[in-house]
């Protein structure tokens, strides 16, 4: 388990009662980004404050966010002591911006990804009534910048392999520039949430849908990143082509299950309207 050491700036609090909305940027090595996307956000929505969460970086990233936090009040940051993966890092950010109030809780890459430029357009969906939005680059009018197009094989394929075995009507299940309204992070249990990878976003989607909630897709450009190095793997990879079947495989097999005591309750008492969901 990783350690804490708390919140750090010149506030005593969030401030959540000021910002309603807060975005969480979780560090990883990204001193030569964080200034620059802080600033730029900040500028797009001046109304937000900002929870970046650094795992200890070695490059000096903590320091960098305590030094934005002692001169921006909109600014707050937690100390995680180790590299302990991207969902680990965004529950711990979640927690705190809940105890804190904010009504809404927003994600967002440090690399310059995701442009905040865009998220207004996020944030008019969630005043439309979305429970969750995701900025998403797979659907008509997204797009990115600058990938392989064997990255965007990979992306497109694996998003299209999780639609179809989760059967959620979902186009960028991975994507990881979202907002959420805090009632949808409440409803969803976090508590057993074990993905560590980018398949941390496919784990949340996946609750909002089963608890009924809305999820609304918004299209973004996604950029490439252009300074400091990516942390996907093949592990990050691996952990989500390896959950995403788990959760698949689990769901199939309950609606089996219905299909068939239905058919044997329908075997036993004779012919009766079907309605089980059946399989998708
Ligand atoms: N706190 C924390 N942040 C992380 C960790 N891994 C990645 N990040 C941050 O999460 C964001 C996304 O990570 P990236 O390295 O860009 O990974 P990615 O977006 O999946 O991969 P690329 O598309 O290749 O950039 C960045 O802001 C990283 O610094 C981690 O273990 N802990
Ligand atoms: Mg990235």
């Amino acid at each position: 388990m990783t350690g804490t050491t708390g919140t750090t700036g010149d506030r005593g609090d969030l401030g959540g009662r000021a910002g309603r909305m807060v975005m969480v940027v979780p560090t990883y090595n990204e001193a030569e980004n964080l200034e620059w996307i802080v600033e730029r956000l900040l500028r797009a929505v001046p109304e937000t404050d900002v929870l970046v969460v650094d795992d200890g970086s070695p490059d000096g990233t903590g320091a960098l966010a305590d030094a934005l936090a002692a001169r921006e009040p909109r600014v707050r940051v937690v100390h995680r002591t180790e590299k302990a993966g991207l969902g680990a890092a965004y529950l711990h950010g979640f927690a705190v911006a809940l105890e804190h109030g904010y009504d809404v809780v927003g994600e967002m890459d440090a690399d310059g990804s995701h442009q905040p430029e865009q998220l207004p357009r996020l944030m008019a969906a969630l005043s439309d009534g979305a429970d969750l939005v995701i900025g998403a680059r797979w659907i008509k009018g997204g797009s990115v910048v600058n990938w392989s197009p064997f990255r965007k094989a990979l992306s497109v394929g694996g998003n299209l392999y999780a639609r179809v075995l989760l059967g959620i009507p979902v186009h960028d299940i991975t994507a990881g520039f979202r907002l959420f309204r805090a009632t949808t992070l409440r409803t969803i249990d976090l508590n057993d949430v074990e993905s560590v990878g980018y398949c941390f976003q496919t784990d949340l989607t996946l609750r909002t849908v089963r608890a009924g909630l809305r999820v609304v897709e918004v299209p973004i450009e996604f950029l490439e990143r252009e300074r400091g190095e990516s942390k996907m793997n093949g592990a990050v990879a691996t952990e989500s082509l390896r959950r995403i079947t788990r959760w698949g495989l689990e769901e199939r097999s309950k609606q089996l299950r219905g299909v068939l005591s239905q058919e044997s309750r329908s075997a036993r008492t004779g012919p009766v309207e079907r309605q089980g969901r059946g399989l998708r």
